[in-house]
């Protein structure tokens, strides 16, 4: 962790309704790569969605589950949102779509923002679809529900004023440590983290029978809406390697897959189907394919 005296970090948390652009704006600001978080904490109240990592600075993106859904006492909603969800966040940040008419759940939320005592700052997303002069009337509208801290018109979709949005959070972050190591940010982080998972199981149950010559592949995973599949292959080096980690009747695998199913629906908070291959492949020590795809050059 660095701690140099000049670093600034803090926490920005995303708020918005469904399809105005936030995973857009979070993948336009840190190029499509995302944190790992391993040990995930018990609540998911302080999901985080994205690192933005400099020399200089760090700016954790946090989501606010359930802020974006219709909500009959949003205003009790957003201090609640404010004392549990947010006590350590430093500025909100409020995407809408202006090339839509204002959805009056966000006429909501922007009348409620300053319950929560944060500042705000409203990002104005896919103004690539509309003209510069009806930006006006929109940022007049919202100047009257709330005193944003800031307006941003954005393009997430064409990474135009991303930049001034930036600058803007930077007003809010604080001297202080470096949250996430910059190695922690990866573009695949959960396929990385189930594999890591299923690494350790075979390595803790197998012990030294089968010593460092296996590696995992997470051919797929697929994300449905109740439940993630996940197909990975277990590469070892010896066919007799291969009858040690399926086991008699297959009771190895077994175990393995278990166990290792039970710590990535933990990870991914929801269910999981795991399917487990073993594959015999004596030189993938030696395939930049598989070791790519292992992430051992992260
Ligand atoms: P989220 O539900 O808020 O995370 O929204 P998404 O990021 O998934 O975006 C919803 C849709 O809006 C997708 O089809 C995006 O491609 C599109 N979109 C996001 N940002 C922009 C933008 O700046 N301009 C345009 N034209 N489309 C955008
Ligand atoms: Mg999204
Ligand atoms: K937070």
């Amino acid at each position: 962790m660095k701690n140099k005296k000049s670093f600034k970090s803090g926490f920005a948390a995303i708020i918005g309704m469904p399809n105005v652009g936030k995973s857009t704006l979070l993948n336009t600001i840190v190029g499509q790569k995302i944190a790992i978080i391993s040990d995930k904490p018990q609540t998911t109240r302080n999901k985080i969605l994205a690192i933005y990592s400099t020399d200089e600075e760090q700016i954790i993106f946090t989501d606010t589950p359930g802020i974006h859904k219709p909500h009959n006492k949003l205003g009790e909603y957003m201090v609640h949102v404010a004392n549990e969800s947010m006590d350590d966040t430093d500025v909100l940040i409020f995407v809408v779509d202006a090339s839509k008419k204002i959805q009056e759940t966000e006429r909501e939320i922007a009348k409620n923002i300053s319950k929560t005592g944060l500042p705000c700052i409203l990002v104005l997303n896919k103004v690539d679809l509309m003209k510069k002069e009806d930006l006006l009337p929109i940022i007049a509208d919202y100047s009257s529900m709330h005193d944003f801290a800031s307006i941003v018109p954005v393009s997430a979709k064409n990474n135009d004023g991303v930049d001034i949005l930036l600058h803007d959070i930077e007003d809010y972050l604080e001297e202080g440590p470096e949250f996430y190591d910059s190695d922690m940010v990866t573009d695949q982080p959960e396929k990385q983290i189930a594999a890591e998972i299923i690494r350790e199981k075979l390595l803790w149950l197998l012990d030294k029978e089968v010593p460092h010559g296996i590696a995992i592949e997470i051919t797929k995973m697929q994300e449905k809406e109740k439940i993630t599949n996940i197909y990975a292959t277990i590469y070892c080096e010896k066919a007799s390697h291969k009858g040690i980690i399926i086991g008699k009747h297959g009771e190895m695998l077994k175990k393995i897959g278990t166990m290792a199913r039970g710590d990535i629906e933990k990870m991914l908070d929801k269910k999981v189907y795991l399917e487990l291959w073993v594959k015999v492949k004596s030189d993938w020590r030696n395939s930049d394919f598989l070791i790519k795809n292992f992430g051992f050059t992260n």
